[in-house]
């Protein structure tokens, strides 16, 4: 495989509600897709973060110096760029793993193609389709929550996330459970708002058989969060404390986390989540996927990803009207609270080219081979 063409693309998606995090609010998608033309065939991929990093440190201008003047250097100085020679040729680079993994998953994307073979085919995926829940934000008031649960619910989602922080947390999950009953697969995500001083606080949420509580404490402290899990029934989850498989090991082992949030982003890409998820589920750990509200370009390879055997809980891949009125790519829709595992060759789907063009807002080359063939 020979890299002749890389091509970035702003892309600016109006959210259909704003989303609200203990981090901030959210009303539009703004980041960049990745184009890469190879001599065999072109893959697409989209860079998971924001313009600004409030989530995890990297953000769309910092991602987008770095894939042009330290990740694509390396990569077209191999001798042939297979997929899995690029994590070995980045490693120098430290960090950066959500732009490490736009370039990845676009060369991913491209090599899958040239074989004919689907992502889910080469990841090992045992389903063909994934059950659906759905990340609830931050809400100005108890029954504007409940009404948006209750519009979701009637949609077909399987599951609910509720975004809480302090002063949003054991009331919305006590209104959800008194109106939607014990029953209702219920999960909470703080986005590091806490610290371990408010452990007996959050140790009320016990009382709510939550399937998990995802990453309470700040990011990386493996020892508060498995301190947490020790006063907590209910099993914390990590999200952004994990950067790679590694991570997930040292979590488990430390009884950190008892869930595992993959992102392939936010973990460098597809085959280091495959790694995850293995390591995982061979402690008896389950995963589940998570999201970056991500368009069809990112949804797509997710879907493929969460199809593995051990993704036992729905995950954050919500379908298309979710997020967006309008996908740039086919949109994904929810049947029977499930989403369909793409089954084209590659990520198994493209941006639709005349709504592509309309959310572009600025594209550019950022490599060309001098000699094409
Ligand atoms: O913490 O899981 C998170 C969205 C953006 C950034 C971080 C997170 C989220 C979500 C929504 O919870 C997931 C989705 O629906 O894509
Ligand atoms: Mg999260």
């Amino acid at each position: 495989m020979r890299l002749e063409h890389v091509e970035l693309l702003h892309v600016t998606l109006p959210l259909v509600t704003p989303f609200r995090t203990s981090f901030g609010t959210m009303t539009s998608k703004d980041t960049f897709l990745l184009h890469v033309v190879t001599d065999e065939a072109e893959g697409w991929s989209e860079f998971a973060a924001d313009p600004e990093p409030l989530y995890c440190s990297e953000f769309v201008a910092g991602a987008e110096i770095v894939i042009r003047d330290a990740l694509l250097p390396r990569i077209t100085a191999l001798p042939e760029p297979t997929t899995a020679a690029l994590a070995p040729a980045m490693a120098a680079v430290k960090g950066h793993e959500l732009a490490k993994a736009a370039v990845e998953t676009a060369m991913l994307d491209a090599e899958l193609r040239g074989y004919g073979m689907p992502l889910a085919t080469f990841l090992g995926a045992v389903r063909d389709r994934v059950p659906a829940g759905v990340s609830v934000g931050i809400k100005d008031s108890l029954p504007q929550l409940i009404d948006d649960i209750e519009r979701y619910l009637e949609e077909g989602y399987l599951r609910i996330k509720l975004k809480i922080e302090p002063g949003w947390d054991v009331e919305p999950v006590r209104a959800v459970r008194t109106r939607f009953g014990d029953a209702l697969p219920l999960q909470v995500d703080a986005n590091t708002a806490y610290t371990l001083a408010d452990a007996a606080h959050l140790r009320k949420l016990d009382d709510f058989g939550l399937l998990l509580i995802e990453e309470p404490l700040a990011e990386n402290n493996l020892h508060a969060h498995a301190r947490l899990q020790r006063r907590l029934t209910t099993p914390v989850c990590l999200d952004e404390s994990l950067h790679n498989a590694a991570d997930a090991a040292s979590a488990i082992a430390m009884d950190a986390c008892r869930v595992v949030n993959i992102k392939p982003a936010r973990v460098g890409g597809y085959l280091e989540a495959r790694r995850m998820h293995d390591l995982a589920t061979a402690h008896g750990v389950p995963v589940w996927c998570g999201g970056m509200l991500e368009t069809g370009i990112g949804r797509a390879p997710n879907l493929a990803l969460a199809a593995l055997p051990g993704f036992t809980l729905p995950g954050d891949t919500s379908a298309s009207r979710r997020y967006f009125a309008e996908d740039i790519t086919e949109p994904f829709v929810l049947a029977d609270g499930h989403l369909p595992v793409p089954t084209g060759p590659g990520i198994g789907i493209t941006p639709l080219p005349d709504v592509l063009a309309r959310f572009t807002t600025a594209r550019y080359a950022l490599y060309a081979a001098s000699h094409p063939r």
